[in-house]
């Protein structure tokens, strides 16, 4: 059929050519001669003005009708030929370029992990983990903390629902590192030199508490230790973790499980011992230290006449916040899962 020009025609014309279609652009020409401002319909509307008036009213509804039925047509065969293999889109689909992958990265306490084992390896300590997961005994009794006794309170601990072992107590998730200082003993392996890290957890949430966390444990047993060994290996640490330009204090302190006891503070990155939000004083505490004590190495079989130790377990979260340049004033940041402050590091 030539082209068609009156309404009866129109449809049949156009269903003729929408046989011929093989690809979306032939869709889109068809569109166009039917519709556009220059197509069929189009020509037809403009040469209304010719039609007499009374004529005007009634082959205008017939031709906006048509208009829909033209439009409706068109949009049937083109969402058929859409769905095709073969479309034009399935085409330039393939061509497009793959999407990469994220390559992400190692996160930070992964790497504060990694650099504090490091930065001990050439003393000759050697990493161990213990559970995270263990019973009350390796946590408080064979560390000089008895049953009921209150120190126990500072720890602040998640008990896990499980049944009760008459002899070793619950099972809790272990609030500190110092749960395999008698672990390791019990190897039965002299002299140690042990770095044990391992996740801890403790009811606590706040700038610079989280419940989930880790620590670092170091505990050194070999004959004739003194406490000049233990300031010696913090000082060691300290400079070559956090730069010469920092500074460490001992603070007197007590722990059941060491005697003499210290808290070991580090000054404060953030705002340089002027105290801020973080440190409020100047200072942050990393943890603590001190001489095992004797009942300790008791519980861990070591003969106490000729042995003796030094022990120390301190934050990972906290020691890399107080490393230069690192700038983290909340210690929440770490576990918030946002990308935008994981992606610094
Ligand atoms: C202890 O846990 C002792 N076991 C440390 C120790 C080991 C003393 C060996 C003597 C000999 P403390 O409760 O102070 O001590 O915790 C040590 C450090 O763990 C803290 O200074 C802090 O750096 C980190 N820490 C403790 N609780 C949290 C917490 N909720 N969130 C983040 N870090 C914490």
């Amino acid at each position: 059929m030539d082209n068609p020009n009156d309404i009866e025609n129109i449809k049949k014309y156009l269903s003729e050519k929408l046989e011929t279609v093989s690809s979306v652009d032939d869709i889109s020409k068809i569109r166009n001669e039917f519709l556009g401002k220059k197509g069929f319909i189009g020509k037809m509307l403009s040469d209304m003005r010719n039609i007499s008036s009374d004529q005007r009213k009634d082959y205008g509804a017939k031709l906006n009708l048509l208009k829909i039925e033209v439009e409706n047509m068109i949009d049937e065969y083109s969402g058929k030929f859409e769905n095709d293999k073969d479309s034009i889109y399935t085409e330039l689909y393939k061509s497009l370029p793959g999407r990469k992958p994220e390559i992400g990265h190692i996160n930070i306490i992964t790497q504060a992990i990694s650099e504090i084992t490091k930065v001990f390896a050439p003393l000759g300590f050697n990493r161990v983990r213990y559970p995270e997961i263990d019973r009350e005994y390796y946590v408080f009794e064979a560390l000089n903390m008895p049953e009921t006794h209150p120190a126990r309170d500072e720890w602040e601990t998640f008990f896990v629902d499980s049944p009760n072992d008459e002899k070793l107590g619950r099972l809790v998730i272990t609030p500190h590192t110092s749960s395999g200082q008698v672990r390791e003993m019990l190897k039965g392996e002299l002299p140690i030199r042990m770095l044990n890290i391992s996740r801890c957890g403790r009811r606590q949430i706040d700038v610079s508490h989280v419940p989930s966390f880790y620590q670092f444990e170091g505990l050194v047993i070999d004959e004739n230790i003194s406490t000049t060994h233990l300031i010696g290996v913090l000082d060691y640490f300290a400079k070559n973790f956090f730069g010469a330009d920092r500074e460490t204090r001992l603070r007197p302190y007590h722990f059941r499980f060491t005697e003499p006891s210290f808290e070991v503070d580090i000054n404060c990155g953030i705002c340089h011992g002027k105290g801020c939000k973080l440190c409020k004083g100047g200072w942050l505490e990393l943890g603590g230290a001190g001489m095992v004590h004797p009942n300790v190495l008791k519980a861990g079989g070591v003969d106490t006449e000729k042995y003796s130790g030094f022990a120390f377990g301190w934050g990972v979260e906290r020691t890399y916040m107080m490393k230069s340049g690192t700038k983290i004033d909340d210690i929440r940041n770490l576990f918030s899962n946002d990308l935008r402050f994981l992606e610094q590091f």
